[in-house]
């Protein structure tokens, strides 16, 4: 699915989350602390839950959870494109960015298990907040434009929503057009990074001198 739609959460609080990275330890103490409770609250994923940090497949298994949303990031399409053998290098540039732990389990079910849970993750998300419209992508939306979502997206433009990097490089405050707030993660800021109408939420949660954000997002808007 390319673009996923939530409508306003009539019960409890809406919350994002950076780039998880196998931090579930982390997740859990973010979430006892905002005192996030799954029967009302909703909780959305950057993506990139795999990879680099303790326990990835605890991160992945979220996916399943109701109350848990996460759009598709770099990692957990590379770790898919390495389980289907996608092409000849796709293992290499898999176990060069942090796929090592893929190989602690079953290769036939970790494929099976893992396309089930790609299928639950959409390129994108917008939810419907206080009469506002969030958006979420892993990287950079394409054409600084919300509507670009809703058509069909070019090979290059998937691409560029889960790997691009250039318009936090050059510091473009332009507004994403057509949504009120953008949340990505990707890119590793040192706090919370607002460029126009867009968040950039990846704190570096694996990397020793960072840690996980999680924030309320009505607070944000
Ligand atoms: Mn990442």
């Amino acid at each position: 699915m390319q673009l996923q739609t939530f409508g306003a959460n009539k019960r409890g609080r809406d919350f994002a989350i950076g780039d998880l990275h196998g931090c579930y330890e982390a997740l859990r103490s973010c979430l006892a602390d905002a005192a996030f409770n799954p029967e009302r609250d909703r909780l959305f994923s950057v993506g990139d839950l795999i990879d680099r940090g303790p326990r990835s497949l605890d991160c992945l298994d979220l996916v399943f959870e109701p109350w848990f949303f996460a759009v598709q990031g770099n990692h957990e399409q590379m770790m898919q494109a390495a389980l289907e053998c996608a092409s000849p290098g796709a293992l290499a540039h898999w176990l060069m960015n942090g796929g090592q732990w893929g190989f602690e389990y079953d290769w036939a079910e970790l494929k099976a298990y893992a396309r089930s849970a790609l299928a639950r993750m959409p390129h994108a998300i917008e939810v419907e907040l206080s009469g506002n419209k969030v958006g979420l992508v892993h990287a950079e939306v394409p054409e600084q434009d919300w509507y670009s979502l809703h058509r069909p997206l070019t090979r290059g433009q998937l691409a560029q929503l889960v790997w691009a990097r250039e318009r936090l490089a050059r510091r473009d405050p332009t507004p994403i057009a057509h949504i009120d707030l953008v949340l990505a993660g990707h890119s590793i800021v040192p706090a919370i990074t607002r460029l126009g109408n867009m968040l950039y939420i990846d704190t570096g949660a694996f990397t020793p001198e960072g840690h996980l954000t999680l924030l309320e997002i009505r607070s944000w808007l």
